[in-house]
């Protein structure tokens, strides 16, 4: 793998607002035709990254009557596709026009600690109305993601709850490439809101602090039922590329009339392909999914919750020639299990086991509630598992809350080998999600040396202490 240290801080030439950059590096090839500033013209294109994301307000319209003043790159939902080659290097400028600091995470790739966009391992923040350049060889090929590692804390227009995510796409050297279309959709949450559960429903312990609930949601930018349907033919083949970009809500998806089969989990090719009804995704986490087009009809592609749908989340699949209003069939309840798309093969022993305890300290009525890993939070926990390069570990966590919580290991990929008491093999991921009250087993080799950061990736979970660092020794 080729490593390139993180580049320095991009600076405006001098006498070039940050603004008067960017048109130079839009106009730089016209500069060049012309004849004029053919040095300074030069000189940005040398500087040109392969993408350029600004980080900036954005109004969202995601129906005629629900228009949301939120933060996002280049004014997309979600973000522009990054697309890349196995191992090509890439570079991409990060111009930040917002109020705040902020840090840009490449969710999935192996890149050193510095470049990784996260501030707990040592990459530097992107300071208000400056522009940063990331470069890194893209690894590991498959379906990635990029998304704003910031804190938001109780501040809940910030990071993952605005528009601040994108799929980077990282092509394998050989791809087959069997399908008609590829189609790219992420989930996500909006209006968010922090409530008392105690005041909404009896249930949760008089003890618990504050939740997040949501107004409405989508995928990509349109609520259900407004905005272009995906267009299709009978007999194709489509590959949807499924990113759940909420900040703190699970999704299981479905598309009426037909059954999908899930060929890679977080991008990460499965070794046993299930045809399913639904999927399952928690925040952070990719389902790759193949579906056979031969039902004609115009067709709901949305959550399995009713009341999901009925804030928006979902889309219209429509084949060509169909008509009508869009149909919803509610699929047969199924649990998710993801050692069914695993092997039977023993998996090597590791050298090290690390037991890891996951516990909750309500907060209290209009408090909100910390984590704790094995009895501590966030920063307490910068040495929370140490390691030897090139040695296997294996994680053993216990969820001992209510909660769900999915677990993402950053700069690895690790391979689940338990979930509660099933074995399984070569299911291999970068988040894992913990049911409530549930026990969950993977493996890791320590092979990026560097702070790699071990969060729950539930925002508010994450802001709230659930967070340590993998360091090697
Ligand atoms: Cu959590």
């Amino acid at each position: 793998m080729t490593i390139t240290p993180p580049s320095p801080r991009v600076p405006p030439p001098s006498g070039l607002g940050r603004r008067e950059l960017l048109l130079g590096l839009g106009a730089g090839a016209a500069g060049i035709a012309c004849g004029g500033g053919l040095a300074t013209a030069y000189a940005q294109i040398a500087r040109a990254a392969d993408y350029t994301l600004r980080i900036a307000p954005l109004r969202l319209e995601l129906a005629p009557n629900k228009v949301i003043d939120t933060f996002g790159y280049n004014g997309t939902v979600p973000g522009p596709l990054i697309r890349a080659r196995e191992s090509q290097q890439i570079s991409v400028d990060i111009q930040n026009d917002t109020d705040i600091d902020d840090i840009v995470h490449w969710h999935g790739l192996h890149v050193p600690a510095g470049n990784d966009g996260a501030m707990e391992e040592g990459s530097p923040m992107i300071a208000r109305g400056h522009v940063q350049r990331y470069a890194f060889a893209a690894n590991p090929p498959g379906t990635r993601w990029y998304h704003s590692h910031n804190i938001a804390g109780t501040d809940l227009r910030r990071s993952l709850y605005a528009v601040l995510y994108g799929f980077l796409m990282i092509d394998p050297a050989n791809d087959p490439g069997r399908y008609d279309q590829e189609i790219f959709l992420a989930t996500h949450h909006w209006e968010p809101t922090w409530v008392s559960m105690q005041d909404l429903r009896k249930g949760p312990p008089p003890d618990n602090g504050l939740e997040v609930l949501y107004g409405s949601a989508s995928i990509n930018d349109k609520l259900l039922g407004h905005g272009e349907p995906i267009r299709v033919r009978q007999g194709q083949r489509v590959l949807f590329r499924l990113l759940n970009a909420s900040a703190t809500q699970n999704v299981t998806l479905a598309l009426a009339g037909h059954r999908m089969t899930v060929v890679a989990l977080d991008g990460n090719p499965v070794p046993t392909r299930q045809t399913l009804d639904a999927v399952f995704l928690a925040p952070a986490e990719r389902v790759d999914l193949g579906v056979e087009l031969n039902r004609p009809g115009v067709w709901v592609l949305g959550s399995v919750r009713d009341g999901d749908r009925k804030i928006g989340l979902g889309t219209v699949v429509e084949y060509a020639g169909a008509g009508g209003a869009p149909q919803w069939i509610a699929p047969p309840d199924t649990a998710w299990d993801y050692t069914i798309f695993g092997d039977h093969r023993p998996v090597p022993p590791p050298d090290h086991r690390i037991d890891l305890r996951f516990e909750k300290v309500p907060g209290g009525r209009g408090g909100y509630n910390r984590w704790t890993l094995n009895g501590q939070s966030w920063p307490d926990t910068r040495g929370l598992i140490t390691t030897e390069p090139g040695k296997r570990y294996r994680v053993a966590m216990t969820n001992k809350s209510g909660d769900n919580h999915p677990v993402h290991l950053h700069r690895h990929t690790f391979e689940i080998t338990k979930v509660g008491d099933k074995a399984t093999a070569g299911v291999m991921k970068d988040t894992v999600n913990m049911t409530r009250f549930s026990t969950v087993e993977f493996d890791f080799v320590a092979n990026d040396p560097g702070p790699a950061l071990l969060h729950c990736h539930h925002q508010d979970h994450q802001d709230e202490g659930f967070m340590g660092l993998v360091t090697y020794l």
